[in-house]
């Protein structure tokens, strides 16, 4: 099928590699490390990365992003260093990809094509896979459209050897276009189907339960986290985008309270909007979680952007999907507008044990924003456990609300609301009195406020 064809043209599995950008003046690359996050994503994605190239000016060249003489000075370092591919730290339209090809006489890749090259060697759910092939059929498709037309005009002239890729006709062209277009129809509706049914799931999921969602930057520890809390199997591993579907456990905060915790998918600078736009809907349940929980790796450099990304990234979803501040919740024959509520954030300052100094953390924790500092391994697995206590008492704080001492006087047969008042609170006296009990008790306003609700139940400040 040409479609699949076409994006193994975008594979870079054991492509000598060489990395080039345009730094203008206000790129939000990392200065201390420009090219180590593009060379951590080439390898993910499989490539040998044998070189770097990089071009301080003040605007793009239009058509092809680097100057003249520096696309020249690329080809050069490719055919000193025998490289197939250029990979470019921004996202590229066709165009330019055409433009600097015909120079370089390379197969050239944007950021974006090689995330959704990651992306898809790591899709392992229907629904990932679907969203992947959407997010490939409407990004990389154009560009391998004009790659390919372009190939063929320098087709056998060398250099463009490893891609091997005969060029199709005007014809042929027209076809898969219009293959690619019945495709793109037919993985929307599949998707939008599979969404409903999880929106569903989640509506349910949060009229009963309080959610708090882990969010954050690729590799920050959320699946760790998420695993240490929970003892669930989420896929946690030192590579990018190790997880790609959201998960939802409960996680138990004992005294017989718990809550619905979801592990996502990671953030990255720059995401290709295509895929933010398929991912959303994963996204989009764990945002109007009752409270987030923002993983942030301080250990690593670059932490400074990887918060403001996944700070922006955020609003931006949040923002999007409130249109004008509401949201319209759909059940079967009604529908109801709502306010969009922005839920609590509290960053979790991770990865603690790896710091070099302890100022590094007193840097974070003199921010103006909530800030717990955690070690999210596991004890077994050579973890501290820090933090992990203080994270716990936050997220009941959340649940329950702030404590305050009450009397609450309600009938011996009421057992429920007793055992729950045990279990949940902290009993500091009882009184019974005929068919009645007083309970001196410390509470939290939100458990006593379902309590009120309860027939033959007296509350009273203490
Ligand atoms: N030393 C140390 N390593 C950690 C800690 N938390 C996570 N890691 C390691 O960091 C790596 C990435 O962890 P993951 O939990 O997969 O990260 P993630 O945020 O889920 O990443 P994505 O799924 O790619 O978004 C793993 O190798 C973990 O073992 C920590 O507190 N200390
Ligand atoms: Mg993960």
């Amino acid at each position: 099928m040409p479609v699949s064809k076409e994006r193994t043209a975008i594979k870079v599995q054991a492509e000598r590699a060489i990395l080039a950008a345009c730094r203008l003046p206000n790129s939000n690359h990392d200065p201390e490390s420009p090219f180590g996050e593009l060379k951590a994503l080439a390898e993910q994605a499989g490539a040998v990365v044998v070189g770097e190239l990089e071009q301080h000016r003040q605007t793009p060249e239009p058509g092809s992003f680097l100057g003249k003489g520096k696309l020249e000075e690329l080809k050069g370092l490719c055919e000193r260093l025998d490289a197939q591919t250029v990979i470019f730290d921004h996202e590229l339209s066709p165009k330019q990809i055409a433009n600097i090809e015909k120079v370089v006489q390379r197969k050239i890749l944007d950021r974006s094509e090689l995330i959704l090259d990651i992306f898809a060697g790591r899709a392992t759910t229907h629904e990932a896979k679907l969203q992947v092939e959407l997010a490939q059929l409407e990004y990389t498709y154009p560009r391998l459209r004009s790659m390919w037309s372009h190939l063929e005009r320098i087709g056998g002239s060398g250099g463009m050897g490893g891609v091997g890729t005969r060029g199709p006709g005007e014809q042929q062209l027209e076809i898969d276009r219009r293959l690619a277009q019945n495709k793109k129809v037919a993985l929307q509706r599949e998707l939008g189907a599979i969404q409903a049914r999880k929106r569903r799931e989640v509506e349910a999921r949060k009229a009963e339960n309080f959610t708090v969602g882990l969010v954050g930057y690729t590799n920050a520890g959320k699946s760790t986290l998420f695993n240490t809390l929970t003892e669930g199997g989420a896929y946690a591993d030192d590579r990018l985008f190790a997880t790609l579907m959201t998960r939802t456990r409960k996680w138990d905060l004992g005294s017989g309270t718990g809550v619905m915790l979801s592990d996502t998918v990671g953030f990255v600078r720059d995401l290709p909007h295509h895929l933010v736009a398929s991912f959303r809907a994963t996204l989009d349940e764990v945002v109007h979680a009752d409270l987030l929980l923002i993983v942030l790796d301080i250990a690593s450099p670059g932490a400074e952007l990887r918060y403001k990304t996944v700070m922006d990234t955020l609003d931006e979803i949040i923002e999007d999907f409130a249109g004008g501040g509401e949201t319209v919740v759909e059940g079967e024959g009604w529908s109801k507008r709502e306010s969009v509520r922005v839920p609590e954030r509290v960053v979790l300052l991770n990865k603690v044990d790896r710091l070099q100094s302890p100022s590094e953390l007193l840097v974070w924790q003199a921010k103006p924003f909530e800030t717990i500092p955690i070690c999210a391994l596991a004890p077994e697995q050579g973890g501290t456990g820090l933090g992990l206590e203080e994270l716990r008492a936050r997220v009941r704080l959340s649940l329950l609300g702030r404590e305050r001492e009450v009397r609450v006087t309600l009938p011996i047969s009421a057992s429920k609301a007793i055992h729950q008042i045990e279990t949940q609170g902290a009993v500091l006296g009882r009184e019974y009195n005929g068919q009645a009990v007083t309970l001196h008790a410390r509470l939290g306003h939100r458990q006593i406020e379902p309590l009120r609700m309860t027939p033959g139940v007296v509350i009273e400040e203490a």
